[in-house]
């Protein structure tokens, strides 16, 4: 490989960065006009028009569905000049259409790229994940424990009561159980109602959020990217495909996957440094949102290289007049 077509990781953050801006800049028009598919397609075009002006020989690994689901950013797609290195690219234009639709918070443009290779291929099923911040022993808690192990795992290491952990869950009926056994174990439980990917960082960033960890059943793409950013903020995460039915499996087989009860571990799903970009297009805890002033529009991006673990958040201020 000549030095022109490696992964420059460095040289390309800044323009992934104007990848996850121009998506949530685009949704931020939709935002609380109850309209999710008109929010979701504006943050993709968007996206994917930026994208294209990268100098990168490009596939999409997690994107918008199958190719025969999704006209754009479809999984396998080819996207960037053409002229550079080659790569992975996992992305969700708009993580949270709902939270967009209704104006509720931490609705991101989200993406994360890496060498070729380097991400995992996840079928678009439920995936069982396991996440914490950094700082804790390696393997301290693990999927195969129940809720209230893993809870008692991490106040015994922190050294706290239980109602002093906080853990994240998407609420949602099949969660009831899990709820049912976090609350009899005496934690607090933050729930989300939709944006998992934002809930698996919050873990990573506990001094922010107060949320210590995140547990249940998300899309198995959205674990890929959170996975890639926990890769760059710290942090530890399990996960494990959840199949509802024989099609499902399929889609599993499809893109190459052999033993479907894997446990995945971060670097199963994320397998060397990567690149990620996550811009705000609601108010969130990590990043603001997309802001109209009089003459100005504004967006926030964190911007992370799993390299350095460096961690950046820029400021994007665009005059309108
Ligand atoms: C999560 C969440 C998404 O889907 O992965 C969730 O991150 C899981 O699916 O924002 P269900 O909605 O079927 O529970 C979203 O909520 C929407 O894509």
């Amino acid at each position: 490989m000549n030095e022109k077509n490696e992964f420059d990781d460095r040289l390309l953050s800044l323009g992934l960065s104007r990848v996850s801006e121009a998506a949530a800049l685009a949704a931020s028009k939709l935002i609380g006009m109850g309209d999710e598919k008109e929010a979701d397609q504006a943050a993709v075009d968007a996206m994917r028009k930026e994208l294209n002006k990268l100098n990168i020989d490009g596939t999409i690994v997690i994107g918008e569905g199958e190719r025969d689901e999704a006209p754009m950013l479809y999984i396998g797609e080819k996207v960037g000049s053409g002229k550079g290195p080659q790569v992975d690219i996992a992305l969700d234009p708009l993580e949270g259409t709902t939270l967009t639709a209704k104006d509720m918070p931490n609705a991101l443009a989200v993406i994360a790229m890496g060498p070729k290779n380097s991400l995992l291929n996840a079928p678009d099923v439920y995936m069982e994940k396991l996440a914490i911040g950094s700082g804790y022993p390696k393997n301290i808690i693990d999927l195969d424990m129940s809720p209230s192990e893993i809870v008692k795992e991490i106040s015994n290491f922190k050294k706290c009561l239980l109602s002093d952990i906080k853990v994240c869950v998407l609420e949602r009926p099949r969660h009831d159980k899990l709820i049912e056994e976090l609350r009899i174990s005496g934690v607090k439980i933050c729930l989300i109602t939709d944006g998992d990917v934002a809930g698996v960082i919050h873990c990573a960033e506990t001094d922010k959020t107060g949320i210590d960890i995140y547990m249940g059943q998300g899309g198995a793409p959205e674990g890929v990217l959170a996975a890639a950013a926990l890769k760059c903020l710290g942090g530890q995460f399990q996960g494990r495909l959840v199949f509802r039915t024989e099609e499902e499996k399929e889609r599993a087989r499809k893109v190459g996957l052999e033993n479907l009860k894997k446990k995945y571990e971060l670097n199963d799903l994320v397998k060397s440094d990567v690149i990620f970009a996550a811009t705000g297009v609601t108010n969130g805890s990590m990043v603001s949102g997309i802001r109209f002033k009089r003459n100005t529009i504004e967006a926030e991006t964190l911007l992370m290289r799993s390299k350095t673990r460096s961690i950046r958040y820029l400021k994007y201020k665009q005059n309108l007049s």
